[in-house]
């Protein structure tokens, strides 16, 4: 069984509410170390990577990429870390944060020998690029970027690019799209399943699909899951929440057949907010998602 490594990512940078950057303390006061052991599991913290805060002097103020360099930089020093994480034969799990962390984790996963493919479970496509956002955030670009489309110096970031390809996505849980980001979305030929295709098709059969795409010919699957893929009764504790997501047994669902599946080989959890939360729940959400991907079964 691998050993798995968590790294935190403190950042709010990439989006425009206080508060994600507690998301790692938040999900480890959760209890996601003890609840990994308890599946059997070697687990090391390594503990948070250092990220500037807004409130910082001197900080990147681009309208439309803000905090370009910081967020560039958080991203440079993650990926070194899932780089090497993975090369020691380790299972990264990236607590953020807000969802511009993910472009470190895929730039890492980027640069080991793996070919990977990349679950993206999110309300939003965060296929936006300077050209099409409307609130200048990057967390909702780093699925874009990562694809190769967007601001040069993140998209080349640790010199490969794009860093994953597109057959090999999907998006999953999205009821929430900009119309410029959607024609993104179907120009790039990624497969997007929203919830009015869930609600139709079952998560089952969705996530059967996904899991094939992502498995086609790569070595593992990176899920990206941000916590507002699922309703807003489930995980309130949120930046933008999105009505109508997915609910807590299909979450476990499709956390529970990507661990049957046996591809999974990264993973970061992002934009828990615990300031908007009602106590932990959506912490404790994430935690017990970790669990259900990482094997726990009923007996
Ligand atoms: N699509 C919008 C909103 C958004 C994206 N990701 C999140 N919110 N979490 C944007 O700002 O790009
Ligand atoms: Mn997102
Ligand atoms: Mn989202």
């Amino acid at each position: 069984m691998r050993e798995l490594r968590i790294i935190g990512v403190p950042s709010d940078l990439g989006q425009g509410r206080r508060g994600v950057d507690m998301g790692p303390s938040a999900i480890r006061y959760a209890g996601l170390s003890t609840a990994l052991e308890r599946l059997g599991y070697t687990v090391r913290d390594l503990g948070n990577i250092n990220v500037p805060t807004p409130e910082m002097k001197g900080l990147n103020h681009n309208t439309k990429l803000r905090y370009l360099q910081e967020v560039k930089e958080v991203a440079e020093n993650l990926s070194a870390i899932v780089r090497r994480v993975t090369e020691d034969g380790h299972l990264p799990i990236i607590l953020g944060g807000d969802h511009s962390i993910a472009i470190g984790s895929l730039a890492g996963m980027a640069q080991t020998s793996q070919n990977y493919g990349v679950i993206w479970f999110d309300a939003h496509g965060d296929m936006n690029t300077a050209d099409t956002t409307p609130s200048g955030n990057i967390h909702g670009m780093p699925l874009a970027i990562s694809l190769g489309y967007g601001d040069p110096s993140l998209v080349t970031l640790c010199a490969v690019a794009p860093k994953v390809d597109a057959k090999n996505v999907v998006l999953v849980g999205i009821r929430s799209i900009d119309p410029e980001e959607g024609k993104l979305i179907r120009e790039a030929g990624i497969r997007c399943y929203t919830m009015a295709e869930i609600d139709r098709r079952g998560m089952a059969e969705v996530m059967t699909e996904a899991i094939q795409i992502a498995t086609d010919g790569t070595d593992g699957v990176h899920l990206s899951l941000d916590l507002d893929a699922l309703d807003p009764m489930f995980a309130p504790g949120v930046g933008t929440p999105v009505n109508g997501g997915v609910t807590y047994r299909e979450g476990h669902l499709a956390m529970e057949m990507l661990a049957a599946s046996g591809a999974l080989v990264s993973v970061d959890v992002v934009e828990v907010n615990p300031i908007l939360d009602d106590g932990n729940r959506t912490a404790q959400m994430a935690v017990e998602l970790l669990e259900s991907l990482f094997g726990k079964t009923v007996m």
